[in-house]
């Protein structure tokens, strides 16, 4: 529901039947997720004359992918355990995507991250590397961003085209807890967002960015 919203707000121009996830990353400091909805730019009133037509982008189902730091709290899910450092909205929450939908990772954080993507599980931390591996454009297993700098795109990606759980991490802050599950599943939403910890060096912060 939250995702044909956001469609609006990011993904602009594209006739493709397509969407865009947006990596937005918070790491350190006051926390604040950067670049979120926010403060996206609203639309220009319309003349009254003006025929409305139906937005182009209704076709492009686009979601924001969330890389954040401080504060925003880590999640215990029942079937990928403790996620944290990826959202779709403000908090950590296990990811929710259609199959073969057109995606772009963009990282607004300020510090680089990757996302590495496997099955059947999480890989060992020793094995992950923050090499690319473009995988064919394809949003699933073996596919690898590489270091996505502050403000930087991933290309065009697809998901796959079948339904099934991901396991994604960052490579470089995997170790802090940056690891997520998504869920590919005609008609997927994101999970439920994890209470946001009340401060990002607090006993009480847990997962990535604390
Ligand atoms: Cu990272």
């Amino acid at each position: 529901m939250k995702k044909s919203a956001r469609i609006f707000l990011v993904f602009l121009g594209s006739v493709l039947a397509a969407g865009s996830i947006m990596l937005v990353a918070g790491c350190g400091g006051g926390g604040g997720y950067g670049g979120g909805g926010s403060t996206l730019p609203q639309p220009q009133p319309q003349p009254s004359t003006a025929v409305s037509p139906t937005p182009a982008v209704s076709a492009v189902p686009t979601v924001h992918l969330n890389f954040f730091g401080s504060a925003n709290g880590v999640l215990t899910d029942p079937t990928f355990g403790a996620v944290s450092g990826f959202t779709q909205q403000q908090h950590a929450q296990v990811l929710g995507l259609d199959p073969g939908v057109h995606v772009i990772i963009t990282n607004n954080d300020s510090t680089a991250h990757t996302i590495n993507v496997y099955s059947g599980g999480f890989p060992a931390q020793g094995a992950v590397t923050s090499a690319a591996a473009p995988n064919g454009g394809i949003f699933g297993p073996g596919y690898q961003s590489g270091p996505l700098a502050p403000g930087q795109s991933t290309a065009m990606l697809t998901t796959m085209s079948t339904a099934g759980n991901l396991f994604v991490v960052c490579a470089f802050h995997y170790a802090m807890g940056m690891r997520d599950g998504v869920i590919i599943k005609t008609g997927a939403t994101p999970g439920p967002q994890a209470t946001p910890n009340p401060a990002a060096t607090g006993p009480a912060c847990h997962g990535y960015g604390c």
